[in-house]
């Protein structure tokens, strides 16, 4: 399906209209109960976002980077991975987290400062997020390689915002996929904004998907609305890449619903009509259309779903806070396996500050 959508001629792979109307021809045929699965997901996500950015104005979690307007591209591509793929996130991936599994407490301790909640736990293939912009390709380039040299019909996915593709790493990292033909798949999520700098200012390409060509493997523009054209995409390149077909380009055409991160005042940089036009295209909103339109939806399953998604992010929010706090020696603790004097000498000025109570 990848193939039939040419990023050079502008085309871009939907499923669903803005009316939640399937395209015939396109739509994944996920049975039932996975559809509802995906939408409690996408609800889940945007219900423990919200709760995040509460958290943050209340003192209790510390700078946030929210995720709605995501949850199509987060949830849909999550839910095409398999329990042995491995996944590079970025700082924007709460709904791939939720997907594939990772304890939300875990999630929102980390978030609250603590080193503690980006351990991996056991079974889940996840490595820490990069804050370091577009850090995280180069190295899912060499996980992609490493499982070719062992064999492992597996494949590894890396996300990363619409930005990263400026940085030397993404050039390096697809330019590397593509020469040796390495198992991964790149998922941009173009949400139109490096923090206040807009996709216009970022590349003078008319699609960031079309840069796959550059570096000899295929590239799709996807509506990062529709979760079912990008769980249709990435199910088609994970299973490319799984089978030794190479690399693959995602880009997950979306929109930021939120400001950059709880530091951020998204209103001095774009206007309130343009949020306003992309609120209509809400991705959860459009699934839930679809599934209407399917039997699958109504107000007592949505109560239903609404009901469990809060609980379940109560539930993490009251285990990550009654997890000890982060200590300041945390800062110095985890960057060198035996710190040096410099740090030594640091963390002892840092302890005496603090034990003056200038605090
Ligand atoms: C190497 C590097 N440069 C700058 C920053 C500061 N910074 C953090 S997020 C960000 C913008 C990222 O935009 P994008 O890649 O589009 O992702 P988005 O935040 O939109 O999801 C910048 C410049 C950083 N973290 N790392
Ligand atoms: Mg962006």
């Amino acid at each position: 399906m990848i193939e039939l959508f040419d990023p050079l001629k502008g085309e871009r792979l939907r499923v669903l209209d803005e009316t939640g109307e399937a395209a015939p021809g396109l739509d994944p045929g996920l049975p039932d109960a996975e559809l509802r699965a995906i939408y409690e997901r996408m609800l889940r996500t945007r219900t423990a976002d919200a709760k995040a950015l509460k958290l943050q104005r209340q003192g209790r979690l510390g700078t946030y980077p929210p995720s709605r307007g995501h949850e199509a591209c987060q949830v849909g591509l999550a839910s095409a991975m398999g329990r042995d793929d491995w996944f590079f996130p970025y700082f924007r991936d709460l709904g791939m987290y939720i997907t594939l599994g990772y304890p939300l407490a875990d999630y929102y301790h980390l978030w609250m400062g603590n080193e503690a909640g980006l351990r991996t736990p056991d079974g889940l293939n996840i490595y820490p997020i990069a804050i370091p912009v577009g850090s995280q390709i180069p190295q899912a380039v060499g996980a992609g390689l490493a499982a070719k040299y062992r064999k492992l019909r597996i494949a590894v996915v890396t996300t990363f915002g619409d930005g990263a593709t400026s940085e030397g790493d993404f050039h390096e990292g697809l330019n590397f996929a593509g020469v040796f033909r390495t198992p991964n798949v790149f998922v941009c999520l173009n949400n139109q904004f490096a923090i206040s700098v807009p996709r216009a200012r970022q590349t003078a390409a008319a699609t960031i998907a079309q840069k796959a060509v550059a570096y000899g493997f295929p590239g799709v523009q996807v509506d990062g609305n529709d979760v079912l054209a990008v769980y249709a995409a990435a199910r088609e390149a994970l299973a490319n890449a799984r089978s030794g077909q190479g690399p693959t380009l995602i880009e997950a055409y979306t929109y930021r619903m939120g400001d950059h991160t709880t530091s951020d005042d998204a209103a001095r940089y774009r206007s309130k009509e343009e949020v306003q036009e992309w609120e209509r295209r809400d991705p959860i909103l459009r699934f839930r259309l679809y599934l209407g339109k399917k039997g699958l939806w109504d107000e007592a399953y949505e109560k239903t779903v609404q009901e469990s998604a809060a609980e379940f992010v109560e539930k993490a929010v009251a285990e990550a806070e009654a997890r000890p706090a982060a200590t300041p020696e945390d800062l110095f603790t985890y960057t060198y396996a035996a710190m040096p004097p410099e740090l030594e000498a640091q963390l002892a000025e840092l302890k005496a500050f603090l034990g003056e109570g200038r605090r």
